[in-house]
């Protein structure tokens, strides 16, 4: 015997009749728990009020970010490279503002020459001369010794050897205008080379006396 079922009854609709009455359960949930964390939210559901802490969270933070530059200024980029070279055409440090180019004997030397100090940061000066990069670095005949870069080819025996001033590995070019060639010097000060006030000035000191009879000032 065949049973007979309602005409009516549609099984899909059924479906989406318990379906929506879970949604409808579910939405219901939401606005609850959607009223309980924020009273003033209503209506709106539980994604609602997701979304809209997040875009508030990230509005405030960019909010933030631009009164920060507004009032500081933007902060200067770390210059990747720092060899530079100074307006007297010596070796140089970089600063951050990407303009100031200090002597490399100013770096690590206790005193900020830079305007933000990146010349005495630990990284730098933590472990010297290993901290420094290699082209603020003069290595000495001596390999026990070293100088700054600005220091070779200065005129001044710095090394104490004068391997800064004359040896293979300075390279320095001839005596300038400014100054005297001796063969070799009385004093350690110099090596090849000595300042022209200081000549004729009744001090020996170049080996053979040329500072005192023949070079004119
Ligand atoms: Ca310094
Ligand atoms: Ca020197």
């Amino acid at each position: 015997m065949n049973k007979i079922h309602p005409q009516n009854f549609d099984a899909a609709s059924f479906g989406s009749a318990k379906s929506l009455f879970t949604a409808k359960r579910g939405t219901i949930h939401n606005l609850q728990s959607c009223h309980n964390d924020c009273p003033a939210c209503i209506p709106c559901t539980q994604r609602c009020i997701c979304v809209s802490a997040i875009g508030l969270s990230v509005l405030g933070v960019i909010a933030a970010v631009i009164a920060l530059v507004v009032t500081v200024g933007i902060p200067p980029h770390t210059p990747v490279n720092r060899l530079c070279v100074t307006s007297s055409n010596q070796t140089g440090f970089l600063c951050d503002n990407r303009e100031s180019c200090i002597p490399a004997s100013q770096v690590c030397d206790t005193r900020k020459n830079c305007a933000n100090g990146e010349d005495e940061q630990e990284a730098l000066c933590g472990d010297l001369p290993n901290s420094l990069p290699e082209y603020l670095i003069f290595h000495c005949g001596n390999r026990r010794f070293w100088i700054y870069a600005d220091q070779r080819c200065n005129g001044i025996n710095d090394c104490g050897d004068c391997s800064d001033e004359i040896g293979t590995w300075a390279s320095c070019p001839p005596c300038g205008p400014q100054w005297w060639g001796c063969t070799m010097v009385v004093f350690h000060m110099y090596c090849t080379c000595i300042p022209r006030h200081l000549c004729r000035d009744g001090i020996q000191h170049c080996i053979d006396w040329s500072d005192e009879y023949i070079c004119t000032r």
